[in-house]
């Protein structure tokens, strides 16, 4: 199956889009990269992101609108620098918005700001979420009312540093022969916006039931966690980072364990690749992001497509520009 590639906006530099059905209306929640001039290294020192900005179309075919910017770095007291990909949540009349950045001491932790509308401005609570770390949060309000944060991401997300459950700055990454790191999850408290207990990690199974290894680098969790549900089952989709799929696997508990599946994209243009998967007036959509209108890596667009499940409720891997071919 081909994905459509075309960016939603053009007049800035989008990535990671989380896409939510808030009010009839898709809104769009991604990062906003800023248009530096500088290299690429593996910690991630390209992406100097300062705010969000949020999108929403009031449908498929309409203009996609730039709410402008919803909340700056400079108006969240722990925050250093470099706002990474978000997520957006709707609870009991309200709307929050989950965020990653860096704290004053440069560790990632995961903040919260919350409106009462779902295009802000968002007002964020004074500190992070205690016993947040590292990025790329994804959250779930399931159907019996618990809720769940989704995180991690390795190399510059600082997921290997947290191995001990304490920050260790120069530790190892397991051995490539060893079961890879897998993603966190940690159930929200009611008001969304501490964590019940202490995050747990999540397992991603073979369908023997063995981990998937450190150095199966294109099935292995990476970042970019992002949870839906489809029939009653929890679809768990991720990047695998320097391989550049989005990969999936599903379960019967929202805390996994869940069974490897396989690849929802192929590698698109830039190192990086991130998602989201939302239901929209009965079909099934996969917003993504790409480097087209650049040509360089932390000066991405978000686009979206069409997502087809086949009848045993696997998902059919989308490959990007094919139509181009
Ligand atoms: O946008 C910055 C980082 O790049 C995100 O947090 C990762 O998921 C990757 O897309």
């Amino acid at each position: 199956m081909a994905a459509q590639n075309k960016p939603l906006v053009t007049h800035i530099f989008t990535a990671d889009p989380s896409a939510h059905v808030f009010e009839g209306k898709l809104y769009i929640y991604p990062s906003h990269d800023v248009a530096i001039d500088c290299p690429d290294d593996d910690n991630g020192d390209q992406y100097q992101m300062e705010d969000y900005h949020i999108l929403s179309m009031d449908s498929l075919d309409a203009p996609c609108v730039d709410h402008g910017e919803v909340l700056h770095e400079k108006d969240v007291p722990w925050v250093s620098h470099q706002m990474w990909a978000p997520d957006a949540a709707y609870k009991n009349g309200k709307y929050y918005l989950f965020f990653p950045a860096k704290d004053k001491d440069g560790i990632f932790r995961i903040g919260v700001a919350t409106c009462d509308t779902p295009a802000g401005k968002f007002t964020p609570e004074p500190d992070y979420i205690q016993g947040s770390f590292s990025i790329d949060p994804a959250v779930l309000v399931d159907d019996d009312g618990r809720s769940y944060c989704y995180f991690g991401g390795l190399w510059g997300g600082q997921l290997e540093k947290w191995q001990t459950g304490s920050f260790v700055p120069d530790a190892a990454a397991p051995a490539d022969n060893e079961p890879a790191l897998g993603p966190r999850v940690a159930e929200l408290s009611d008001d969304l916006l501490s964590f019940k207990g202490a995050a747990q990690e999540i397992k991603i199974l073979n369908k023997d039931g063995s981990p998937i290894l450190a150095g199966e680098h294109d099935k292995r969790f990476f970042e970019a966690a992002w949870m839906h549900k489809y029939n009653g089952l929890y679809y768990f989709s991720y990047s695998t980072g320097d391989t550049h799929y989005l990969a999936y696997a599903t379960g019967t508990s929202p805390m996994g364990p869940f069974t490897y599946q396989g690849h929802i994209l192929e590698p698109v243009i830039g190192w990086t690749t991130h998602h989201s998967i939302v239901e929209y007036e009965g079909k099934w959509y996969l917003f993504y992001h790409d480097a087209s209108l650049s040509g360089v890596n932390h000066k991405r667009c978000v686009k979206f497509c069409e997502l087809h499940y086949n009848e045993d409720g696997t998902i059919q891997t989308i490959t990007p520009y094919a139509d181009e071919k």
